[in-house]
């Protein structure tokens, strides 16, 4: 028996406007109109309870990166739960789904990483990180080193620590936010800039608020830094070129660790199989989580460095840290089969050589829309920018909600794109076909036509 009752939209809209809170939702606006349902997917489509064909240009939430309908990952959860459905990794137990993956990730990155930490999501493995540093310098005799350097509108995930390490203003002023001994400097976004500088100088400039922050606080009180290597939620804010290689120099003058939060770019979203690797970077610390296992079941983890892990192992006794899920073998089963088909189907290389160049120029062009005041795409993760004029740029009065106007007009033509503000973004499956990303182009700019219109109006 179905463990799931069939009901009509409607049914589902009522039981969910009567029992449900959403996560980063304003419920008195959702029950104006009331939720879209969603209720089945195949290949880059999701369709709605009403029949509706969408095209998830999102990927779900930045992770189903083989696409849906794997049967393949289907299966690798049903062996798995009918074998072992659950057992834990703590009090001197391991099963082999979290060894065989915490094995076969070692060899996807760099050397400096040989060991895994297993959580549920990207935001608890963003709050072992917290903790593992801060024991990390108490147990090398520093522990005045507790400061964490982060960037405005980050974001590292909605738990304490992970949203105070997140730069978001309206996160940080709901629960009384960030938390102490972590602080924030200028995210490299020249486009947001008075463009002053040069795309190249202002990189050094916005990595240089790193330096500035460490003398500021004392450079034997800080701890770390932690960037995502481009800002995905903030609004796909990809950074000059010249910007990691200058974090990587500060970082290591200073001795402070390095924390590349993958959680959206690992797994190959940037044609490489982390962001580290795409910008050169030798981090201390690889939080993950989504791609991992493409969305299907929950897992996260975090890549500790030899620098670290050494340590902890022979110093820290017991690290009194870890969660129910750490490394579910259910998750860990479906995450193996999982990077078994980006590694098959080489789907990374794809991104890198053929479907990522391809969606990346249909996206430059948009350029050429009167709306349009910037396009960036790197990989398979892209945004572009609605402005109300462009030369010199001037944005949208906030309140006019023009992102979420063109996102929903998206949605009625068919395909899924994200608003964050006026930036749309675009962060598609790694199967995306070429006509699919046609499909993305053309409707994007029958989108800005109509968002054009409404403007006017
Ligand atoms: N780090 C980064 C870089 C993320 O993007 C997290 C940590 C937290 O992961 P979990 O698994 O705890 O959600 C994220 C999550 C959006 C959106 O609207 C982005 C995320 C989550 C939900 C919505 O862009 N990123």
């Amino acid at each position: 028996m179905a463990a799931i009752e069939k009901r009509s939209r409607e049914d589902w809209q009522e039981l969910d406007k009567d029992h449900h809170l959403h996560p980063f939702t304003d419920h008195k606006d959702l029950h104006k109109k009331r939720s879209r349902i969603i209720t089945r997917a195949e290949g880059v489509y999701i369709y709605d309870a009403d029949g509706n064909k969408i095209l998830d240009g999102m990927s779900g939430l930045w992770c189903v990166n083989a696409g849906y309908g794997r049967q393949e990952l289907v299966d690798a959860a049903a062996e798995q739960m009918q074998e072992l459905p659950y057992y834990n990794n703590f009090f001197q137990c391991a099963h082999p789904p979290s060894i065989e993956l915490a094995a076969m990730l070692k060899d996807l990155t760099q050397p400096q990483f040989n060991r895994v930490f297993f959580t549920g999501s990207g935001s608890e493995s963003n709050d072992t990180i917290v903790r593992m540093v801060r024991t990390y310098w108490d147990l090398m005799g520093q522990p005045e080193r507790h400061t964490i350097i982060s960037r405005k509108n980050a974001y590292h995930g909605s738990t304490v620590a992970a949203a105070s390490l997140g730069g978001m203003k309206s996160m940080h002023k709901q629960s009384g936010l960030p938390i102490p001994g972590i602080v924030h400097v200028d995210q490299p976004y020249w486009y947001g800039s008075d463009q002053s500088l040069s795309p190249e100088d202002f990189g050094i400039a916005a990595a240089q608020t790193i330096e500035a922050k460490i003398r500021e606080v004392g450079a034997d009180k800080v701890a770390a830094f932690i960037g995502e290597p481009i800002q995905g939620a903030g609004g796909v804010i990809v950074p000059p070129d010249t910007y990691w290689p200058e974090v990587q120099r500060i970082c290591d003058e200073y001795g402070i660790l390095l924390i590349s939060d993958e959680v959206i770019t690992g797994f190959g979203r940037l044609g490489e199989w982390f962001g580290a690797d795409y910008y050169g970077t030798k981090p201390d610390f690889m939080p993950f989580a989504k791609g991992v296992t493409s969305g299907y079941l929950p897992l996260g983890g975090v890549f500790v460095s030899d620098r670290v892990a050494d340590v902890l192992v022979d110093k820290a006794g017991e690290f009194a840290h870890g969660y129910t899920y750490s490394g579910h073998p259910a998750s860990c089963a479906v995450a193996i089969a999982n990077l078994k088909i980006l590694q098959r189907e080489n789907l990374v290389e794809r991104i890198r050589d053929d479907i990522g160049p391809y969606l990346q120029k249909g996206w430059a062009e948009l350029e050429d829309h009167p709306l349009v005041g910037n396009t960036r795409m790197v990989g398979l993760m892209g945004a572009l920018e609605l402005v109300k004029s462009k030369e010199p740029v001037e944005r949208f009065d906030e309140k006019q909600g023009v992102g979420g106007i063109a996102r929903d007009l998206f949605i009625e033509n068919g395909v899924c794109l994200r608003a964050s503000g006026d930036a749309i973004i675009c962060a598609p499956p790694f199967t995306l076909s070429h006509s699919e990303a046609d499909t993305i182009i053309e409707v994007t700019r029958k989108v800005l036509d109509q968002t054009l219109k409404v403007v006017n109006e």
